[in-house]
């Protein structure tokens, strides 16, 4: 495991985000030292990570670490690390639901899971949250197979479809789904709902922060003021979802919500929490999807539910689809479809321990 002799590392995209795959085996068992090592590998502190395998942006400076399972019920454990672009930081706090699409697969590649001939069937165990997740993967041929017709909005070209599914994630990080106990609340005046249906998000009316929910990314990010008031609210809403001083925490997520306008159930744009998603976090669509179902948040008066159970989240690059098996607010399952791959296999090298007079 020294750093002259490189890191066994897969480098995966899940969904819309890219991350860099460890086997825990393969890293320190100290978390200081783990952590120190992640940002060397990746290049942070640095805005655009040159001297590392981050793509300076939030959403390729991910990590995903891989273990046998310590549950009985899972198959593999997983382990998300977000590695801040610009900081010295790393987090366990926020789970991701993109990179969890390249768990699967990056399973079966590394051998901690048999794969079947067809399609293996793998329940995830996300350390973050302690939560399990099914995943469906293709091995034809007891193989992984990347190649295939399914398509997701925010990624060129189709890939072969991986299937999440979750019986269990209200509450996954704050503990309750509603965690003020009520679907709507006021910060500064403004409408909000703190929810966490396996991401903590603020739900906000986009129109109360004076734009339309249709911007662009880069659009938004450039509006004078407009990050420096969605912190600003987000800080206010970490203590009251009990997460409290969120100051260098990326949870929660801020969605700036509008009527859909592309045949969807809502539109969103999503602060995450100081960018703007290209697209949108997957378990932050689901608690979105759920808001759309729980009278008196700030989505249920904005969404146009569907006859069924699939949820159409607008976001920037086009739409998602979440299907919540639910009764009126009482939501029984969660599941949606992404795609992943495998787009490196080999040894990552870590940029040298910094001496003390630097
Ligand atoms: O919400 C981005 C991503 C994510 C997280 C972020 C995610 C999720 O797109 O499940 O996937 O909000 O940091 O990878």
């Amino acid at each position: 495991m020294s750093d002259s002799a490189g890191i066994p590392c897969l480098w995966m995209r899940g969904g819309t985000s890219k991350a860099a795959v460890f086997l825990a085996t393969d890293l320190p068992s100290d978390e200081t030292a783990r952590n120190d090592l992640l940002l060397r590998l990746m290049g942070s502190p640095d805005l655009r990570q040159i001297d590392g395998i981050g793509g300076g942006d939030p959403l390729c400076s991910k990590v995903a670490i891989l273990a046998p399972p310590t549950r009985d019920d899972a198959d593999v454990d997983y382990l998300f690390l977000q590695v801040f672009v610009d900081q010295p930081r790393v987090t366990a706090a926020q789970p991701c639901g993109n990179i969890l699409a390249a768990v699967g697969p990056a399973a079966i590649e590394r051998g901690l899971v048999a794969a079947q001939d067809g399609q293996t069937v793998l329940r995830i165990h996300m350390r973050n949250t302690g939560e399990v997740a099914q995943a469906t993967v293709q091995t034809p041929g007891g193989q992984v197979s990347y190649c295939g017709s399914a398509r997701i909005d925010g990624v060129p070209r189709t890939h072969a479809p991986v299937q999440l599914l979750f019986d269990k994630i209200a509450g996954a990080v704050c503990g309750t789904m509603l965690p003020t106990g009520q679907p709507s609340d006021r910060i500064a005046g403004i409408a909000c709902t703190l929810i966490d249906h396996g991401m903590p998000v603020v739900l906000l009316r986009a129109a109360d922060l004076g734009v339309s929910g249709q911007e662009r990314p880069d659009t938004l990010e450039a509006m004078d003021g407009l990050g420096a008031r969605v912190e600003a609210l987000r800080l206010q809403a970490g203590p009251l979802m009990g997460l409290g001083d969120v100051k260098d925490q990326s949870i929660p997520k801020i969605a700036l919500l509008a009527a859909p306008t592309h045949g969807g159930t809502i539109a969103t744009r999503f602060f995450i929490p100081h960018r703007v998603h290209m697209s949108i976090g997957v378990l932050a669509a689901v608690s979105v999807a759920a808001g759309c179902v729980i009278p008196g948040t700030v989505a249920h008066a904005l969404a146009e539910r569907p006859e069924g159970n699939c949820f159409q989240i607008e976001h920037p690059a086009g739409k998602i689809e979440i299907v919540l098996e639910h009764d009126g607010p009482k939501i029984r399952a969660a599941g949606f479809l992404r795609t992943a791959r495998k787009l490196m296999d080999g040894l990552v090298f870590p940029a040298p321990v910094r001496p003390d007079t630097e």
